[in-house]
């Protein structure tokens, strides 16, 4: 599928040719927008007034989700999409007013988060909390201001619909950046099942059914045998063996190919939307320097190798040899490798088996990272503290936050213009990626990093600092998909 199939089939609905789907487009700014209609939030909180900061602009665009085949390579799979081919991107710049209307398609309600994005509540896209599911054959428009630049992404709030291909990246461009790298390369991670193996609502059915109770303290593990094909050092790393391990929608046997000449320096944006794999990935023949994590700058660190897990964002850049070389994502205690192909010379490109000796010693895990100066949320003792505890265990399935699965939970219930500390602890013998929605993080244990998304590793404990500067009701949940939907969630509230 070209960009140009791509572009029109994005903006189709909305009749705006011309414009490249990877810029976005831009129109004039109308009005202010109002809060979005049909909210079903349980209370109501006050919507800001939006309009794009001074110079900036607004994004408009349509997304239309509904049933494609898409072909990952020689495979072909019938699935739901934004688009019929795997990857479109939404992009923007830091103080733009994001205007996307989503006009449902699906055989089923659905919705759009703004993964990692800091938007104000009603744009927050989670049905029973910020709004009322888009049912299909209806539309509804998302209209938010997005205060970061980084690397974002986008995927429903609705159910295990993650685990299909409703994801796209969205990229908030940062106007004072100096840009010290000669091209870009986003990577999207995933793992599929979605069309060729189990469908998600099959698996998530057959976990759901155990309805496993979650209990405060320690969970019994991993007490059965997933037919996992490996150990990791995170512990037990997913719950489901996938027939496929995907780098931006493609088989390894027909990767993606990133062509660009020797010595140039390149950023390469990568994105986790995997539902149930924490992936360990590396570029054969090159070191890779970290720069950013869920968007926000770090102290630049070199790394062979770096985990990544569901919902986290990662941006490296690379000065590329002279050669191909595979960008390997190994997913962590499974079977298989995704593989994507970097080219700078013409000549075979790697094998599907050739080795990819980074992965094999250590990796970088995101909190050993350390927030760069600009980024830091300074040192501070919190105002109010909240003990989290990540509780459950796979047999027989259950999960869930403080000893109660999500319907049944306890809101954190916070005030405006507080330090919040969160005490979080992992009480299982998995790994899970905690997710915050409206909020970054500070942690005091990595330096004041930013995360939106942070993994905790068995019986591990972080503590997970917050500003309440955004009044609203917000999710706080495994992205792990399929222990979100057990249970695996509960929201933070302002009074
Ligand atoms: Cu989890």
């Amino acid at each position: 599928m070209t960009a140009l199939n791509r572009r029109h089939l994005l903006l189709g609905a909305t009749g705006i040719a011309g414009a490249g789907l990877l810029s976005a487009c831009t129109s004039p700014l109308n009005k202010p927008g109002t809060p979005a209609p049909g909210s079903g939030a349980s209370r109501s909180y006050p919507a800001p007034s939006l309009a794009p900061a001074p110079g900036r602009s607004v994004v408009q665009q349509t997304l239309a989700p509904r049933p494609v085949t898409l072909d990952l390579g020689g495979l072909t799979a019938k699935t739901w999409a934004y688009d019929d081919s795997s990857m479109g991107v939404l992009r923007g710049t830091a103080g733009d007013l994001f205007r996307i209307t989503v006009d449902n398609q699906l055989p089923a309600s659905t919705s759009v988060h703004w993964h990692g994005v800091r938007l104000h509540h009603a744009a927050d896209g989670v049905p029973g909390v910020t709004q009322d599911p888009i049912e299909p054959g209806t539309s509804f428009t998302y209209e938010f201001v997005a205060p970061d630049p980084g690397t974002f992404f986008f995927h429903p709030h609705s159910g295990v619909q993650l685990d299909r291909a409703l994801y796209a990246p969205l990229i908030i461009d940062d106007p004072d950046e100096p840009g010290a790298y000669d091209d870009e390369w986003i990577v999207v991670l995933d793992d599929w099942t979605d069309g060729v193996g189990r469908g998600p609502d099959e698996i998530f059915e057959e976990f759901a059914a155990e309805n496993g109770a979650v209990s405060m303290g320690m969970g019994h593990g991993n007490m059965r045998d997933m037919g996992h094909g490996a150990s990791s050092p995170l512990g037990d790393a997913g719950d489901v063996e996938y027939p496929h391990y995907l780098i931006n929608g493609r088989v390894p046997e027909a990767p993606a190919t990133f062509e660009a000449k020797p010595g140039q320096r390149i950023r390469i944006r990568i994105i986790n939307a995997a539902s149930d794999t924490i992936f360990k990935l590396a570029l054969g023949g090159h070191t890779m320097t970290v720069t950013h994590s869920d968007g926000f700058p770090v102290e630049p660190v070199d790394t062979a190798a770096l985990y990544i897990a569901m919902g986290e964002r990662y941006d490296v850049t690379v000065t590329l040899r002279d050669g191909t070389f595979p960008l390997a994502a190994r997913p962590e205690g499974k079977t298989g490798t995704a593989r994507a192909v970097v080219r700078t010379a013409s000549g075979d490109a790697p094998s599907t088996d050739a080795p990819v000796p980074e992965l094999d010693g250590d990796a970088l895990l995101g909190t050993q990272l350390r927030a760069a100066a600009q980024a830091r949320l300074p040192d501070g003792e919190p105002d109010d503290t909240f003990d989290v505890e990540l509780n459950g265990q796979m047999d027989p399935y259950g999960w869930g936050i403080n000893g109660r699965k999500f319907g049944d939970h306890e809101p954190l219930d916070v005030s405006p213009d507080r330090r919040v500390r969160m005490r979080m602890t992992n009480m299982t013998m998995m790994a899970h990626p905690m997710h915050i929605h409206g909020h970054t993080w500070g942690l005091p244990g990595s330096g004041g990093l930013r995360k939106d998304t942070v993994l905790l590793t068995p019986m591990q404990t972080i503590e997970l600092d917050l500003i309440t500067d955004n009044p609203g009701e917000w999710m706080l949940h495994c992205h792990n998909i399929y222990h979100a939907e057990v249970g695996m969630m509960t929201t933070m509230r302002y009074a």
